[in-house]
């Protein structure tokens, strides 16, 4: 069949509209009519070049909500007709890792999936006959995509297109990193280190969690309106702090006899890794944990003294907020329809797939917090 989509046609270079030819579901797989698609900032890292596995010709995309429309031989949990969020994590709830119950990063398809390539090491994708790269295992910027099966959540068929796409990315992201990931507590105190489509979820994850003294840092004023949205407390723009950030974080977060400062938790959602330093060492001596969601490009390095360490601090990572898609993502889409959940005023910016490349403008202008795609 023919498909419309976005195609990544080189690093730097914007996105091409394109009919696209698309093979049908194999075995196993099911074909998924995307009907709408976040652009995250991971798009744009990838699109620019900096993503150690980044190919192209490629269709990107990775935060999408659709319909099934065929399944292949052999598929059992999805049907025709079904709503569906594509994951970029699978859950097949038979590999090492998800049998571990200590991860979310499902094994199963990891290596295939990173070369652009479904799990039979074939692509689903070709124009006149040339092959066309698959992204995260999604490529949401095609209006028909095929994905495995164990990379669908099937989710409650009232839910908005438009709105529950953010859950295949951002919002499970940021409130997964507080409550899968840092476990927060009642009472604790946090920094979040970047207040954008990720960051503004820790926030409400921070919300929900019931944490007291939430503190967003970002180099852009505007958000610290967004940031008051979502639970925020106090803002801090780095660039009017003199001198070195962390100790005016710390200075902030003095609390008890003691006065050693520094939060129980603090999250970068920048991506910088001269920031996911300042956020490990802004936090908690004895006991501060730190949440890298960021992602940084090729040949970026994390540094800090071993010392932060040696005083009890803890340096921890997360990807897709530690969710187990198929099991975690019908729920986060239940707590949107619930109310427990915000998503609406997030959306800053719904376009038509031939404006996708002003989507990618707007987030480098800091314009968006997250533009949608509506197919
Ligand atoms: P975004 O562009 O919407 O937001 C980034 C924010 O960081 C902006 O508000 C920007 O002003 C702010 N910022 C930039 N430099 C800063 C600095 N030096 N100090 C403080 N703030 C700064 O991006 P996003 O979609 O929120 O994504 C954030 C990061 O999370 C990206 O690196 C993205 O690739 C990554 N990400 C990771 C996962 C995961 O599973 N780990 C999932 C989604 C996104
Ligand atoms: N290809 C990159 C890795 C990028 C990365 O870490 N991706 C996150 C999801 S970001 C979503 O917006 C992730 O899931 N990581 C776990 C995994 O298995 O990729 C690189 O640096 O090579
Ligand atoms: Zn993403």
């Amino acid at each position: 069949m023919k498909t419309r989509a976005a195609v990544a046609v080189g690093a730097g270079k914007p996105l091409e509209i394109m009919e696209v030819d698309l093979e049908g579901p194999r075995e196993g797989e099911v074909l998924v009519e995307i009907k709408a698609t976040g652009i995250c900032h991971t798009d744009e890292f990838t699109l620019s070049g900096a993503d150690p596995e980044g190919i192209f010709p490629a269709i990107l995309g990775h935060e999408g909500a659709g319909v099934v429309v065929d399944v292949g031989k052999g598929v059992t949990s999805l049907k025709k007709g079904d709503h569906v969020i594509p994951l970029y994590t699978p859950e097949c709830r038979s590999c090492p890792s998800c049998l571990s119950r200590k991860t979310n990063l499902c094994t199963a398809i990891r290596s295939t999936q990173g070369q652009g390539l479904m799990p039979d090491g074939s692509s689903r994708f070709s124009i006149g006959g040339e092959k066309i790269f698959h992204y995260m295992g999604c490529s949401t910027f095609s209006n028909f995509t095929v994905l495995p099966e164990i990379a669908l959540a099937k989710v409650n068929p009232d839910a908005p297109f438009d709105k529950i796409c953010y859950i295949g990315c951002g919002v499970t992201t940021g409130i997964g990193a507080v409550i899968n990931t840092a476990k927060v507590e009642i009472g604790s105190t946090a920094i979040v280190f970047g207040l954008g489509g990720i960051g503004l979820n820790v926030l409400q994850g921070l919300r929900l969690a019931g944490a007291d003294m939430i503190i967003g840092v970002d180099i852009n004023n505007d958000r610290k309106a967004w940031g008051e949205k979502f639970g925020m407390t106090h803002f801090v723009n780095p660039k009017e702090v003199e001198g070195d950030i962390v100790p005016y974080l710390v200075n902030m977060t003095k609390r008890g006899a003691d006065q050693i400062g520094g939060a129980d938790y603090t999250f970068d959602c920048t991506g910088n890794v001269k920031v996911m330093r300042q956020a490990l060492e802004a936090s908690h001596r004895g006991w501060g944990e730190s949440i890298v969601i960021g992602v940084a490009g090729a040949g970026q390095e994390i540094a800090t003294r071993p010392f932060q360490l040696v005083t009890g601090r803890t340096w921890k990572g997360t990807a897709f907020g530690g969710a187990r898609g198929r099991t975690d993502v019908p729920k986060i889409v239940d707590w949107y329809m619930e109310g427990k959940i915000l998503i609406d005023p997030m959306i800053t910016h719904t376009l038509k797939l031939e404006d996708i490349n002003k989507g990618f403008d707007l987030m480098h202008a800091g314009e968006s917090i997250r533009s949608v795609v509506v197919y």
